[in-house]
């Protein structure tokens, strides 16, 4: 632009000044065309030029902008993260409610590791169903679906026993000491008390939109053990809550508006952590340092195999990143059958001990893997959709 304004004069500079040039040397028409033609070409230079520089920019802000969402999520992360640790380590000195202190010792340590597992559920959900579930005493039959009315909920029932498999006779034997020579049911059982925190989630959960769709139940699990505690509560900012499923329930929002999930217990995510070893033998669970496995039938005798999958578990707290996708087995469920896939804690009464199993077991129904596990199915929506997802496992990275 600038040479075309300095150009453009020169030849009528020459034409009036120049009175003595031979016509053949004045400007002919076409030399006007010709400038015209020229300027055009300069225009459309300019024009790119302004056009790639408008794309440079673009993208530079595109990538500010992506670079601000992912340091917003790490901060609210670095925050959960600070609180649910803090919360998950006071279990461990935590005092049981077990009222017989006469038990043997192998019977005190497996009631304690039950009893813990138990109060971990109730005051550290991550599912809907940590904290309801149908009552098989109504309608054994029943999965819980979205459909189940509301009435044959019931907040899920601490139950906790000890199983000796001596060669002579089987017994069970409760927290109050009683023994039981059979499978133990409701009836046979004594459960626990429900602590004030469980039952607190309880009333704000049962009868409410909580349960009309599972959608998100782990972000807002996540979300209401943070608010009921002030001090935690007081940490986050509104730009750091949201709803997206619109019911009602909140849930901590990452840089990309969508819900930071969480799960409790998500030893399938140790390969891909900073702070899960996965190692049994080097890295004792303090949950259960003695490493005890579920108990199962085998031809009318309980045996005991043990389990030599356990390791200290760290819960884990996680964005879907820039896709916007999670990718990690969370057990939930497909979304067309929502989330009850897991149910934890021995409130069923058929199979009282298979609350570990069903941490550290695998399931196919969700393309295999561990709670916690990158989901590995290529048919599945979310393969291969965790790479660019920000943890409390790996705020280094990213
Ligand atoms: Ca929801
Ligand atoms: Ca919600
Ligand atoms: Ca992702």
């Amino acid at each position: 632009m600038i040479r075309k304004r300095i150009q453009a004069p020169s030849p009528s500079l020459q034409a009036s000044g120049s009175p003595a040039l031979p016509s053949s040397l004045q400007p002919p028409a076409s030399s006007l065309s010709s400038r015209r033609a020229f300027s055009l070409t300069e225009l459309l230079v300019v024009i790119s030029i302004i056009g790639m520089l408008a794309g440079i920019s673009l993208g530079a802000l595109y990538s500010a902008r992506e670079t601000g969402r992912k340091a917003k999520t790490k901060a609210t992360i670095t925050k959960l993260d600070m609180i649910i640790q803090a919360k998950y380590a006071e279990f461990f000195s935590r005092r049981m409610p077990i009222q017989n202190r006469r038990i043997p010792p192998d019977a005190m340590a497996e009631l304690k590791f039950r009893v813990l597992q138990e109060i971990m559920r109730m005051e550290m959900p991550d599912r809907a169903r940590d904290i309801v579930f149908p009552r098989r005493e109504v309608e054994p039959s029943l999965a819980l679906t979205d459909a189940a009315p509301v009435d044959i909920l019931a907040e899920v029932k601490p139950l906790a026993s000890y199983a000796a498999n001596s060669r002579s006779d089987q017994y069970f034997i409760d927290i109050q000491g009683r023994f039981s020579p059979m499978k133990p049911s409701f009836a046979n059982v004594s459960g626990f008390q429900r602590t004030a925190l469980g039952k607190r989630y309880f009333r704000r959960v049962v009868g409410s939109s909580f349960l009309t769709s599972t959608n998100f139940d782990s972000a807002e699990c996540l979300y209401m053990i943070i608010q009921a505690d002030p001090e935690a509560r007081e940490q986050f900012q509104p730009g750091e809550i949201g709803d997206a499923d619109e019911d009602g329930f909140f849930e901590f929002h990452d840089g990309w508006d969508r819900p930071i999930m969480f799960l409790r217990w998500a030893p399938g995510f140790a390969g891909e952590s900073d702070l899960m070893s996965g190692d049994g033998a080097q890295d004792l669970d303090p949950m259960n340092p003695r490493r005890i496995g579920d108990l199962y039938a085998d031809a009318g005798k309980w045996t005991r195999p043990g389990n030599d999958l356990t390791f200290r578990l760290v819960p884990l707290i996680y964005s879907g990143g820039p896709d916007k996708k999670y990718g990690i087995n969370s057990h939930h469920g497909d979304p067309s059958d929502p989330g009850w896939t897991v149910q934890y804690g021995s409130h069923d009464p058929s199979y009282p001990y298979e609350t570990i199993n069903k941490v550290w077991d695998t399931d196919p129904a969700v393309g295999g893997g561990r709670i916690g596990s990158p989901i590995t199915d290529a048919a599945h929506d979310e393969y291969d959709a965790y790479h660019d997802n920000i943890t409390n496992h790996s705020l280094g990275m990213n």
